[in-house]
């Protein structure tokens, strides 16, 4: 038989997701000698709309950005997945049926402990995992373990004390700091804090920045902060990378710093909208008027551009057109595109993070092609990209495929 893994699981709304939950779940890792923890928010509410619970979309990617570089700490969509009713019993059960090897154990908060016969079919939940409990703030170590013993007796089941500093964080405590425009220092990662200020949740007031000639390299400290505090790790490091192409390739083809300066801001913004879903993408458009193609609501992917340009505007304060119009034109290009348009496309492309097989062009032949000729290059990659497209059966934007046409005509490799 296969070595059993000790897995903790961290299951709540995290509205949103605080220190405390972190120090709590880092503790049980580290006292029950856990290989890794698992974060599971649970679904929004169907019918009681309660309405201080936020968009499960914004409290997940909260999640993901203060777990993030974390050892041992991962993600689950698991609850968001299910559809229906969500019970902790069920969400077990799942886990044990598509990890075998997982020993479960169900880290929760004294709190929770207290309230545990109002859950949903306890003795199923105990029978399926161990219960780590971390006692309530203000509660006597005594009062605690005896009320560890009651449920375990009662349920039969394990319930064992998580012992940690005790803290007084909690998600309200949070809520109420941000509606009366404290700081929430200590209390969650930064990220998380700047990703509530970004959105205004929980009735904070929306930040915005400003560009600021005069002190650029504030505004773009300020600016990468933001853009960290939204995307995923992964996505953060291909928009560097992105910055630092463009960039380079800005030296190839300018000859003034501000243009080469313009082309780095470009590219950090490239991506700044590519962490919403689809939906929400949707939902932005429409609320700000934005008119979305027939191509576009069938294959959302395609939005990003777009409303990034829309976010690089109003949330990142740029006027500058052609920033904005290198924004919004980077995944289908367009005809008669501008130097600096032309290298946030390529540079999409060439990065040095991407990994990708290309046909007919290889990735090495067009990043070399790029630095010595950005029109031969560019058609390229519009080539492969349209030969990709083709081979992947994906309905081709009409925007792609006019840029496309435009410079096969135009240029030759
Ligand atoms: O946002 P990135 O991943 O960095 O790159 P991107 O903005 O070029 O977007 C790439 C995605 O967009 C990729 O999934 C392919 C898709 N895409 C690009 N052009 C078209 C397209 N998808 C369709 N359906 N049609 C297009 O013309
Ligand atoms: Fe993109
Ligand atoms: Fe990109």
């Amino acid at each position: 038989m296969s070595r059993m893994k000790k897995i903790g699981i961290m299951g709540g709304t995290f509205n949103p997701i605080h220190n405390g939950h972190l120090r709590m779940a880092q503790a049980a890792m580290r006292q029950y000698h856990l290989e890794e923890v698992l974060f599971v928010p649970s679904k929004n509410p169907p019918h009681k709309k309660k309405k201080e619970i936020i968009g499960e979309e914004h409290r997940a990617r909260m999640i993901c950005l203060a777990i993030d570089g974390i050892s041992g700490f991962s993600f689950s969509d698991i609850e968001l997945k299910r559809s229906g009713t969500t019970y902790t019993c069920d969400t077990l059960s799942k886990l044990r049926e598509v990890h075998p090897t997982w020993e479960l154990f169900f880290i929760l908060g004294g709190d929770s402990l207290e309230s545990l016969d109002d859950w949903h079919m306890p003795e199923k939940i105990m029978n399926q995992c161990t219960i780590l409990a971390a006692p309530r703030y203000g509660v006597n170590e005594k009062d605690f373990l005896a009320l560890c013993k009651e449920k375990a007796e009662k349920y039969s089941g394990t319930v064992l004390p998580v012992h940690m500093e005790e803290l007084e964080i909690s998600s309200r405590a949070i809520r109420e700091n941000v509606k009366k425009g404290e700081s929430l220092l200590s209390i969650c990662p930064e990220k998380v804090e700047k990703y509530i200020a970004l959105h205004g949740l929980y009735g904070a007031k929306k930040h915005k920045i400003f560009y600021d000639d005069e002190n650029y390299n504030e505004y773009i400290t300020e600016l990468l902060t933001c853009i960290e505090a939204t995307l995923r790790p992964k996505r953060y490091q291909h928009t560097l990378g992105v910055a630092q192409t463009a960039a380079t390739l800005g030296f190839c083809y300018f000859s003034s710093d501000s243009d080469c300066k313009r082309a780095e801001l470009a590219g950090i913004l490239h991506d700044c909208a590519k962490y919403l879903t689809g939906d929400e993408m949707i939902q932005l458009c429409e609320k700000h008027k934005i008119t979305l193609t027939e191509t576009e609501r069938i294959n959302t992917a395609l939005i990003h551009g777009k409303l990034g340009a829309y976010l690089a505007k109003k949330r990142y304060g740029i006027r500058d057109a052609e920033i904005l119009s290198s924004v919004q034109y980077h995944t289908t290009g367009k005809p008669k595109m501008t130097t600096l348009e032309k290298i946030i496309y390529v540079a999409d492309y060439i990065e040095s993070g991407r990994k990708m097989n290309c046909m007919p062009y290889s990735l090495a032949e067009v990043r070399k092609k790029c630095y010595q000729d950005l029109d031969k290059g560019l058609l390229m990659i519009l080539t492969n990209t349209v030969e990709y497209l083709k081979k992947s059966d994906r309905k081709i934007d009409e925007m792609t495929t006019i840029t496309y046409e435009y410079y096969k005509e135009r240029v030759k490799l």
